[in-house]
């Protein structure tokens, strides 16, 4: 669900796309150590082709900024734990300038003992999890990362909604390529395709979502309104789902989906929840062939006929962004300079 827009579009340089968003970002609060973190994220994610966390989400941002939900000037707080366990608590602020401030040791422990783990606490993420995994594999480590959102998501087998839309995104090394990357909700479809399906006008395909009297509907509108998403593939998500509360949550000292209250910030869409990254050195594997064992798996998948590799079509939007410039439609970049400017 995450095709380049079959509107209109505009081309912007990646450069300049990142300018516009770190000013947004300041405009409405935020320091400019996290706005630029933001803005990265952001339009790295318009530039891949990733819409459901691009541009889309920049007025949930501005509103829950507004809001006094989140801090935008919060600065993050990092414990050195144990030999392979890092702590953050990001202040009420973002996850992602939480996970820039433990990074550099993270990977100093993960090199060390071959495995570490970044646990945060007291953040908010609102973004696609690959930008969060991806550069660790670029530095030739395995990552491993999760994180919890907003309850909206009935358990399989169960009656109301609990869990988040709570993603997982993998990345590893390979030989001769980019890295291997996959990043998905443990819902059957993320919240954010839901409210641009809305928008659109568009019915979502069966078994997505059910409406507030709990009946099965193809409306991304009776989904919003009261209505709920339901796991990918049935009681396997909903075990993805939980283990995700958990490490996300339980394991972080963060709220879970359900335990975040922001009925007193009218526009705030973030949730208040944690992250946990697991971050592993490959090169203590035995022979130190991770990365040649990584190409070897790609090449028997082609070899049977696979066709597209996860994290395929993002790459393939990087090089025809970094080509043609970043697309955007005429309205969202108005949209952008309003917000600025206001
Ligand atoms: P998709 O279902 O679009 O894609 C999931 C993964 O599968 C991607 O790695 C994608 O690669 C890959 N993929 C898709 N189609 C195919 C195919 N035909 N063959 C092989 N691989 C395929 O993602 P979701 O809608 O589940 O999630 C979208 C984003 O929403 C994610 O970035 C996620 O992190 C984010 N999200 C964030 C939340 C938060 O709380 N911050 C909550 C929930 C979701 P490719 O990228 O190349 O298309
Ligand atoms: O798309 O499900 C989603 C989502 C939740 C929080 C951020 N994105």
């Amino acid at each position: 669900m995450s095709a380049r827009p079959d509107t209109a579009v505009t081309q912007i340089a990646f450069a300049d796309l990142q300018a516009l968003l770190h000013r947004i970002f300041v405009r409405h609060g935020c320091s400019e150590t996290v706005a630029a973190s933001l803005a990265f994220n952001c339009a790295s994610a318009q530039r891949d082709g990733a819409h459901s966390h691009g541009v889309f989400r920049i007025p949930g941002y501005v509103s829950t900024l507004a809001s006094g939900w989140v801090d935008g000037r919060a600065v993050p707080v990092v414990s050195d734990v144990a030999s392979g366990y890092v702590s953050v608590d990001a202040q009420g602020g973002f996850a992602q300038p939480a996970l820039a401030a433990a990074r550099a040791l993270l990977v100093e422990k993960a090199r060390s003992a071959g495995i570490a783990v970044l646990a945060i606490h007291n953040s908010h993420h609102f973004a696609a999890l690959w930008p969060d995994v991806e550069p660790f594999a670029d530095e030739g480590l395995v990552a491993l990362s999760v994180v919890n959102s907003m309850t909206c998501v009935v358990p399989h087998g169960a009656r109301k909604p609990l869990f988040g839309t709570n993603p997982i995104a993998f990345a590893a090394p390979c030989a001769g390529s980019d890295p291997i990357v996959f990043d998905m909700a443990t819902s059957a479809i993320a919240h954010g395709d839901v409210q641009i399906a809305a928008r659109k006008g568009e019915l979502l395909p069966e078994g997505m979502g059910v409406d507030s009297e709990g009946q099965p509907t193809r409306e991304p509108g009776k989904i919003l309104d009261g209505g709920a998403l339901l796991p990918f593939g049935g009681h396997k998500g909903s075990a993805l789902s939980m283990m995700v509360e958990l490490l996300a949550a339980a394991l972080t000292g963060g709220h879970f989906s359900w335990e975040f209250d922001w009925a007193q910030h009218p526009g705030a869409k973030t949730p208040w929840t944690g992250q946990l990254i697991i971050v592993i050195d490959p090169s203590k594997a035995q022979g130190n062939r991770f990365a040649e064992r990584s190409r070897q798996l790609v090449e028997q998948m082609q070899a049977v006929g696979l066709t597209r590799m996860p994290g395929e079509r993002r790459y393939r939007e990087r090089e025809a962004s970094a080509r043609d410039g970043v697309s955007l439609t005429p309205q969202e970049l108005a949209q952008l300079q309003a917000m600025a400017q206001d």
